[in-house]
């Protein structure tokens, strides 16, 4: 039973955390309602699904030469739609379309720059496994007029807010403005994100390991080495973790941030830079591992401190519990990190 005076809405708790932190403005507040609005619309089509035929391929392919699913496109459509026109942004991204996306002529280009995988996953649309919305947000560098590369390419710790939406056996927004991470979970029946998981923190040592094994023998010496590790190798020095790999990076980030995990997407001997895209992928979860006291690299460098070069640009990622973080960077010392 629902009691008002019992549920903090995810627009009471950013206005309390607007009143706390006097440096968040109301726009950024604002920012994360219109993609909770786009959340609730996206993940009302996903659970319409399979009634109504949109499954399967749309037959268009994306950027990255993957077939988009028409949820990819509807996702991205609504992604663009519920923020373009709010005079709050002045430029976007998406891993959907090759160019910067641009604001419409006859609005005002506003402070913020946002960058989302709309529907990270969605090679698991077919088979009813989670998929998700990873969201980015940067203060503008440019001053004034339509936003530009400059105010996209920027590293990850300049972040002003990341977060991401998993539509699974619930829905939830879990985000954070750099105090915290929080996560809401969607109240279908009033359509509301209320504060489920407050101040999430990542346990120290990782539970689970989470990686497609299938491309082990394409690995450096020292990947193939860490994960030998976490496979209980060497017990003396760490003992045998659980496999959990879902192949969808929000679904996988998710449980390793709750349960206690370490994920790797690491380069190998075909793709040297992994699969993971930088900007809207691995900078918005390192953002958020590091707010929840983990940890994210690209096996040496932290993902924070990478400066982008291009929109698509993809990154070797290994983020879960600082702990196990730390195991694959002395791993790759130790063994060499050559493919
Ligand atoms: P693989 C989904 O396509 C995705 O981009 C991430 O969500 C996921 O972690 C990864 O690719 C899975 O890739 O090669 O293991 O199927």
């Amino acid at each position: 039973m629902l009691h008002a005076t019992k549920v903090t809405t995810l627009e009471r708790f950013i206005l309390d955390q607007e009143r706390e932190y006097p440096e968040a403005t109301g726009e950024l507040t604002n920012l994360l309602y219109d993609i909770a609005l786009a959340a609730k619309i996206i993940a009302a089509q996903i659970r319409r699904a399979g009634l109504v035929q949109i499954l399967g391929d749309a037959g268009a392919v994306n950027v990255q030469g993957e077939s988009q699913q028409k949820l990819d496109i509807f996702a991205n459509e609504t992604m663009k739609h519920a923020l373009n026109r709010t005079g709050r942004v002045c430029a976007m991204a998406s891993e959907e379309d090759e160019e910067l996306i641009p604001i419409p002529g006859d609005v005002e280009p506003g402070r913020y720059t946002v960058l989302f995988d709309p529907l990270d996953g969605s090679s698991n649309i077919d088979v009813n496994a989670a998929v998700g919305t990873i969201f980015s947000v940067y203060s503008r560098i440019s001053t004034g007029g339509q936003g530009t590369l400059e105010d996209v390419l920027q590293p990850g710790h300049r972040q002003v807010a990341a977060g991401y939406v998993i539509y699974g056996s619930s829905v939830m927004m879990v985000y954070s403005a750099g105090h915290g991470v929080h996560g809401f979970t969607l109240e279908p029946t009033i359509g509301e994100f209320l504060l489920s998981n407050p101040q999430m923190q990542m346990p120290r040592t990782a539970k689970y390991y989470s990686v497609n094994e299938s491309n082990f023998q394409r690995w450096s010496k020292g990947i193939q080495a860490a994960v030998r590790g976490f496979k209980g190798e060497d017990p003396e020095r760490m003992k045998a973790k659980n496999s959990r790999y879902i192949g969808s990076l929000v679904a996988d980030f998710h449980r390793n941030l709750i349960k206690g995990g370490i994920f790797l997407y690491p380069g190998d001997n075909r793709n040297p830079n992994g699969k993971l895209r930088l900007l809207y992928e691995c900078s918005p979860m390192a953002y958020l591992a590091e707010q929840a006291g983990g940890a994210a690299t690209d096996g040496v460098n932290r993902i924070l401190e990478l400066q982008p070069s291009a929109l698509h640009q993809r990154v070797p990622l290994v983020i879960g519990c600082a702990e196990d973080v730390r195991f694959v960077q002395e791993s790759l010392k130790t063994h060499g990190n050559t493919l």
